[in-house]
């Protein structure tokens, strides 16, 4: 498949100047330095950048066509009903991780929350990088193994892996779970983000399925 074969390099001479220096610098030979004590995964930034932000100043905020427009803490979302989960994380380059542990709040109960307008087609996920973008539909959004993670590798989110709050995305490819989540608008069309401007599905099913919906996804 096309996009199986597009690693780095490719991805970089797509891109040209300053994304891709900064993803030179992760992607590059440089990036094994970057590799935390062994759990496997590549440590990707594509703005060259991993903030870092303090739990106590995390803000998650929620706006566009809801009800209630809200901001939430991170003690916010600690204080919601859990939801865990152990999988595969797999990126579309072909590295893979197996049996990684999550933990945060089903993107579903936080639309519930903020209540989801009918006229309301899908959701854009913003950074505190500000230049990684992802998109789902309301109805991806609502399947309930994608959540808002504070936990990863039975500890909480480091600032590599996109801590304390990223997007975790179960049932498509990693490219959809954004590191350093910071907003989230809900919205009349779909926005693709930042990899799918680069060639990567807008829907990012792990089963290679190419619809907005998917009849069987998430774990098994
Ligand atoms: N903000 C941000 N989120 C991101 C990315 C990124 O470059 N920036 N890369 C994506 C891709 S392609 C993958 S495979 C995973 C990798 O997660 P990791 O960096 O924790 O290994 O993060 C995703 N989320
Ligand atoms: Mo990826």
């Amino acid at each position: 498949m096309f996009l199986g074969l597009v690693g780095a390099g490719a991805l970089g001479v797509m891109l040209g100047g300053a994304l891709q220096r900064g993803l030179g610098r992760v992607l590059g030979s440089g990036f094994a330095s970057l590799l935390p004590g062994g759990d496997r995964f590549r440590l990707y930034s594509i703005s060259g950048d991993f903030p870092v932000i303090a739990r106590s100043t995390y803000r998650l905020t929620v706006s566009g066509l809801v009800e209630r427009p809200t901001t939430f803490s991170f003690d916010d979302l600690m204080a919601m009903p859990a939801t865990s989960m152990v999988a595969t994380f797999q990126c579309v380059t072909g590295w893979r991780v197996p049996d990684v542990a999550w933990e945060g709040v089903a993107l579903a109960h936080i639309l519930d929350l903020v209540g989801v307008r009918g006229d309301a087609v899908a959701l854009s996920f913003e950074s505190y990088d500000g230049a990684d973008s992802e998109s789902l539909t309301i109805d991806q959004a609502r399947l309930p193994d994608v959540i808002v993670a504070y936990r990863m590798l039975d500890a909480p989110i480091t600032v590599e892996h996109g801590g304390p709050v990223r997007l975790y995305v179960a049932p498509m490819y990693g490219y959809k779970s954004l590191k350093w989540l910071s907003a989230i608008r809900v919205v009349d069309a779909v926005h693709p983000g930042f990899w799918e401007m680069n060639g990567y599905p807008v829907n990012g099913w792990l089963d290679g399925s190419t619809g907005s919906t998917n009849p069987s996804p998430g774990l098994t």
